[in-house]
């Protein structure tokens, strides 16, 4: 089949989910186009069956604010028109669904049909599209998809809760590609981030406001107090400065280490112990299922679609939103010496109910499907 996939291109669960998943039907000898504002930070250099169709937005002095939206819907047209597109697949509702619903409408003209799925990837329903800015739109665009798919149960249940959507969505949970790791290199590595019997705590995020950043530095600075440890923190954003702030604040500045945005995080995983995520909602936890596959046990909050991918007392811990005690009581559970590996081989086993061969074949059978009909 030939695929279009519509996404952000940035550090994004959506983006990474959305792009590895083009990457995988590619290998099984799929056609896929990616259509999107940049290269998307997982696409990695030359792939036989992958093409990316960059959307440029022109700067127009008239405009205050420039038409992505607009652009996008053209070149959604002229890429399935032209490439002979079997389905548009398009990730995140806001405005990937609208500007497909648009490009629907104007193939159709030219009597070209062309069916669309929308996946619900979570602040798309959980927060943007709440907004009563938005909502109207949204609404619309999911009930006009041809097939809609959501991320975890529990996002399925909030769109059901918040929008009038009266088409079944189907769940189809995140996946993983488990990298393999090269022991040598983790053991340089280990060595030269922690010194002999530290243990290594990681959190990878876009450091959003729902990500609760300040959690990772409370929990930390009290794991830290107990045992020694080192965090590694992988990601930029809005809340980065108040993580660094209060680091310094609980003086715990010299054992925690930013290391900034990453297209690859699973070299950091490969020599971790522990990753925390203690979000304010999560629809899925795409992080925590990437740290759980490298075999790193995961301390996280029990909001969202979490606890479908985290369990608890199995692969790691589940807490409430801000119960940062307990955080670290199960945290020093897990890290304890007579417990750390089989609470690691466990997280492995757990990550191995979402890879990518168990999930790819529910998306391909949506596909064949619509393109059949
Ligand atoms: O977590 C983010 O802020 C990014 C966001 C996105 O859409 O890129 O992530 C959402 O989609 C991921 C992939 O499906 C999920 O794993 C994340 O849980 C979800 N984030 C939230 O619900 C906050």
């Amino acid at each position: 089949m030939k695929i279009g996939m519509v996404l952000y291109p940035t550090f994004g669960g959506s983006g990474v989910l959305g792009t590895e998943l083009g990457k995988a039907l590619a290998k099984q000898g799929h056609e896929i186009h990616f259509i999107t504002y940049s290269q998307p930070v997982r696409l990695g250099s030359f792939k036989e069956n992958i093409f990316y169709h960059e959307v440029v937005v022109t700067d127009y002095p008239l405009f205050d604010f420039q038409p992505y939206e607009t652009e996008l819907t053209s070149k959604m047209v002229d890429v399935v028109k032209y490439e002979k597109l079997d389905i548009l697949h398009v990730h995140y509702a806001i405005p990937h669904a609208s500007a497909a619903f648009m490009a629907k409408q104007i193939l159709k003209a030219q009597g070209i049909h062309i069916p669309v799925v929308t996946t619900l990837h979570g602040t798309d329903i959980t927060l943007v599209g709440r907004d009563p800015s938005f909502e109207p739109v949204i609404t619309f665009c999911i009930n006009e998809s041809d097939a809609i798919t959501a991320v975890s149960q529990s996002l399925r249940a909030a769109t059901y809760e918040h929008f009038k959507i009266f088409r079944e969505i189907t769940v189809i949970p995140n996946f993983v590609v488990t990298e393999v790791s090269d022991a040598s290199f983790s053991e340089q590595m280990r060595i030269k981030y922690a010194c002999d019997g530290e243990k290594i705590v990681c959190h990878i995020s876009n450091f959003r406001k729902v990500k609760r950043i300040e959690d990772v530095i409370k929990v930390f600075a009290q794991i830290a107090a107990a045992l020694p440890a080192k965090l590694i923190l992988v990601g930029d954003g809005p809340d980065r400065y108040h993580a660094e702030r209060l680091s310094r604040e609980l003086g715990v500045n010299e054992k925690v280490i930013f290391l900034g945005k990453l297209r690859d995080t699973s070299h950091v995983l490969s020599f971790s112990d522990l990753f925390l995520l203690p979000s304010e909602t999560e629809s899925f936890g795409l992080a925590a299922l990437e740290a759980m596959s490298m075999g790193v046990p995961v301390i996280s909050t029990n909001t969202g679609g979490i606890p479908e991918v985290n369990e608890h007392g199995f692969s790691g811990f589940l807490s409430q939103v801000a119960d940062i005690d307990d955080m670290v009581k199960n945290a020093l559970y897990i890290l304890d010496n007579d417990r750390l590996n089989t609470f690691k081989s466990q997280a492995k086993i757990k990550a191995q109910e979402f890879a990518i061969e168990a999930i790819l074949p529910k998306y391909v059978e949506i596909y064949t499907k619509l393109a059949h009909n």
